[in-house]
């Protein structure tokens, strides 16, 4: 179980960050998939203040090449960054659904900014078959969705950077990657320069994933007091979680994702959560959203016996 007993979900109906469209009814799908009483079964109280406004895409104009609806999304995320303090501040778990993963900027810089304020030491786990680690200079696509850990650890757009209040969100340190198999080459520069633990596929095959997420929690653990996990379904393997932006072959297997979740969940430090990249157009019969729910309750202490 998590520390806090009150749930907060709160959606992020955007894919202005992605370069596919469809995962702004990721919200929807993962309510229809039945996330509120997945949750209540295991004990929770949850409160679901629905979707933060978002403009559809139709509605706005694309902005630099290098930061595709940059306007629309920095208006969205500090909405979500102040939705989430507020939700930390009432002793309650933001539990955030998206949507693509700009809402990361959003969601880390509202849990950066009650850390800040109570004087926590943040730690981000991020379970992604991509870094999200590209800035303007380095960005092959403009998407948004590519930067937000970048954003996160003070890299990249100075308005995105800003979400949550100036200053860096979270220490290279305590930052992890795993699940990673499709990097851009300035995202590769930047995690050997900012020295990240980063875990590919190529590494969770070769030692398994619980030597690896017990190592990562052996890291975190002395120097963070909130433990946010950002669960990007397009971490898991396109033939488990088909319904993803932007699906990526060679995933985490149905154990291995679930195996992750259980075990964050048995260190009781995880604090709030994403999930996120859930695209209902490329779904079969809502059952990534059905995954997605499952792995949130993996995450919240839903344990097999
Ligand atoms: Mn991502």
């Amino acid at each position: 179980m998590s520390k806090l007993h009150h749930v907060q979900i709160i959606g992020y109906p955007s894919d202005l960050g992605a370069g596919r469209r469809g995962v702004d009814m990721g919200p929807s799908a993962l309510r229809i998939a039945g996330i509120t009483g997945k949750l209540e079964a295991l004990g929770y109280t949850v409160t679901d203040e629905g979707d933060i406004p978002v403009h559809a895409l139709e509605a706005e104009d694309e902005g630099s090449s290098k930061l595709r609806y940059h306007q629309e999304i920095a208006r969205a995320t500090a909405i979500l960054a102040e939705r989430v303090e507020a939700a930390l501040e009432s002793q309650r778990f933001p539990l955030i659904l998206g949507g693509d993963h700009s809402m990361g900027i959003g969601s880390v810089g509202g849990v950066a900014a009650y850390c800040q304020k109570h004087g926590k030491r943040l730690g981000v786990v991020w379970i992604d078959a991509h870094a999200d680690m590209n800035t303007p200079e380095t960005t092959p696509s403009g998407n948004i969705h590519g930067m937000p850990l970048a954003v996160a650890m003070g890299y990249g757009d100075a308005t995105l950077r800003s979400i949550g209040g100036d200053f860096v969100k979270v220490k290279p340190e305590n930052v992890v990657i795993i699940a990673a198999r499709d990097l851009d080459k300035g995202e590769v520069e930047l995690i050997k320069r900012l020295n990240i633990s980063a875990y590919t596929m190529f590494d969770i095959d070769k030692r398994g994933i619980y030597p690896i997420i017990a190592e990562v929690v052996e890291q975190l653990r002395p120097h963070i007091d909130h433990l946010h996990v950002s669960f990007d379904l397009d971490s898991v393997d396109p033939q488990v979680a088909p319904g993803v932006g932007t699906p990526v072959p060679g995933g985490l297997s149905f154990r291995e994702a679930h195996f992750i979740m259980e075990y964050l969940a048995e260190t009781r430090m995880v604090g709030s959560l994403d999930v996120t990249e859930v695209n209902p157009i490329l779904d079969t019969r809502n059952s990534t959203a059905l995954f997605a729910t499952d792995i949130v309750s993996s995450c919240m202490g839903k344990r097999i016996l």
